[in-house]
């Protein structure tokens, strides 16, 4: 944890833009995979970490935005606890850890919620995306749980987004550390990723590096030589040689930070002319995307900027046509780049995504597109010191999507289709860097990690 002075100063930085009422945050709790004892690993709630440090299940807390009072509600760990788990600090240690005075029994909540709404007091809270929790807030609160979704505070949300988009040079560094045990995982995936490797044998391997640092995912991992389905879960295919690996991981820092890096990788270490042609565009989208990334630009004119590169590189190869500035205004670079260039990193992966992404990415100035493609970008705002996005342009080749488009004709004065033909077997790149904005621009924190067509062949050549 860090000292209990930085959660204080982040609840107290809450109350002061929240300004009145009282704050309701609950941490998540243990969820049983197949019976209650037997559960689903622990994951804490973002912001209840964010503002406790407590990576504990089972805890609530409640903050008096006027008065100050904070207090931590959670479970006394008795004996049995000590007997099956192992001893643990009392509730009252776990409050101090966090720099809360007091803490009550966790069946002492409802009281407290009751004797505020008594006195007539609002209580913020933000959305839920647990059972477990909606069924918690309905029950102090005396709210439906399928009512709570429209009840939660817009208020508390954009206080706690304000606050958590803003990395310390703290939190930037777990973040970096995050991004050092991922660079040890594509390392050793750049000397195994070789014709013949099943993609479990490499997704097992890479488990296993990174429980062996005492971390863990950050997310599921994507691990496939079929890199065109975006989010591709499966691990079931046998490495051919002249395929892609594409490999989208992150892993988690020791207080909860993520990293979230991808690389496609030539199985066997060599690029075919095709697949260097392709990969060169998306690598100066990424280069693109990120210079222009300082403080004060919308993030959604570096998303354009790279669409831009993805769309001159498509003309010159000739698989689109015309003009690519405008191809891009009429969005016919999305048929091949149909997600957003990034979204913000810290303690989730897509960072305070649970508090909507319309308040992370969005505000009074920006408005989510309806365009396909540009209506996937979950961050448009601009920019700040000590924002931290990823940045991820890739081209894909869907077959069934570029079939849809073809027989509706769509945008055809921007696609070459017949060219197309010929690239329905190529598969997807991405390349994913992880950028910190600074004063003056930003600093790309995961640059160590090869992505250049030269490093990436050098480091698998070195292998063999
Ligand atoms: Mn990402």
């Amino acid at each position: 944890m860090f000292d209990s002075s930085v959660y204080a100063a982040r609840r107290a930085a809450l109350a002061r833009l929240v300004r009145s009422g009282c704050i309701l945050l609950p941490g998540n709790d243990f969820i049983g995979m197949n019976y209650r004892a037997n559960t689903f690993p622990f994951r804490q709630d973002g912001s209840f970490l964010y503002f406790t440090g407590l990576d504990r299940p089972g805890h609530c807390l409640w903050l008096d935005c006027e008065s100050g009072e904070e207090i931590l509600f959670g479970p006394e760990p008795g004996m049995e606890h000590t007997i099956w788990s192992g001893a643990a600090p009392s509730l009252s240690e776990r409050a101090d850890l966090s720099g809360i005075a007091v803490s009550k029994a966790m069946h002492e909540l409802a009281h407290t919620v009751r004797q505020a709404k008594g006195q007539g007091r609002s209580i913020h809270y933000s959305p839920t995306y647990q059972g477990e929790t909606a069924l918690l807030l309905s029950g102090v609160l005396g709210i439906p749980a399928l009512e709570l979704e429209a009840g939660f505070s817009s208020i508390l949300v954009q206080g706690i987004v304000e606050l958590r988009s803003v990395k310390s040079p703290a939190e930037v560094a777990q973040i970096r550390q995050a991004i050092t045990i991922s660079a040890d995982v594509y390392d050793r995936l750049m000397q195994s990723c070789v014709p013949g490797a099943r993609e479990m044998e490499l997704y097992g391997r890479s488990q296993g590096l990174i429980f062996s640092h005492g971390s863990r995912e950050a997310f599921p991992m994507i691990l496939s030589r079929r890199g065109e389905v975006l989010h591709n879960h499966t691990h079931d295919q046998i490495l051919r040689d002249g395929d892609l690996l594409l490999v989208d991981s992150g892993v988690v820092s020791p207080l909860g930070y993520a990293s979230d890096i991808t690389r496609t990788l030539p199985v066997g270490g060599r690029f075919s002319s095709r697949q260097k042609e392709i990969y060169e565009i998306v690598l100066e989208a990424l280069a693109v995307g990120t210079l222009n990334m300082a403080p004060g630009v919308p993030f959604v004119e570096c998303h354009l900027a790279a669409a831009r590169v993805v769309a001159k590189g498509l003309t010159d190869l000739g698989l689109m046509l015309g003009d690519p500035l405008e191809a891009v205004q009429r969005g016919a670079h999305a048929l091949f780049f149909p997600h957003g260039l990034g979204h913000m990193l810290g303690l989730d992966v897509h960072d305070m995504e649970a508090l909507g992404e319309d308040f992370v990415g969005y505000d009074h100035e920006f408005k989510r597109a309806a365009q396909f493609g540009l209506s996937g970008l979950r961050m448009a705002r601009r920019l700040r010191p000590g924002f931290v996005m990823t940045v991820e342009p890739g081209i894909y080749f869907i077959p069934a999507l570029i079939r849809q488009w073809r027989e509706q004709r769509r945008l055809e004065e921007f696609i070459n289709y017949e060219a197309l033909d010929a690239y329905l077997d190529f598969g997807g790149i991405r390349i994913e860097d992880d950028v910190l904005v600074t004063e003056d621009g930003r600093d790309v924190l995961s640059k160590d990690i090869p992505k250049s067509v030269d490093d990436i062949c050098k480091r698998m050549g070195d292998a063999s």
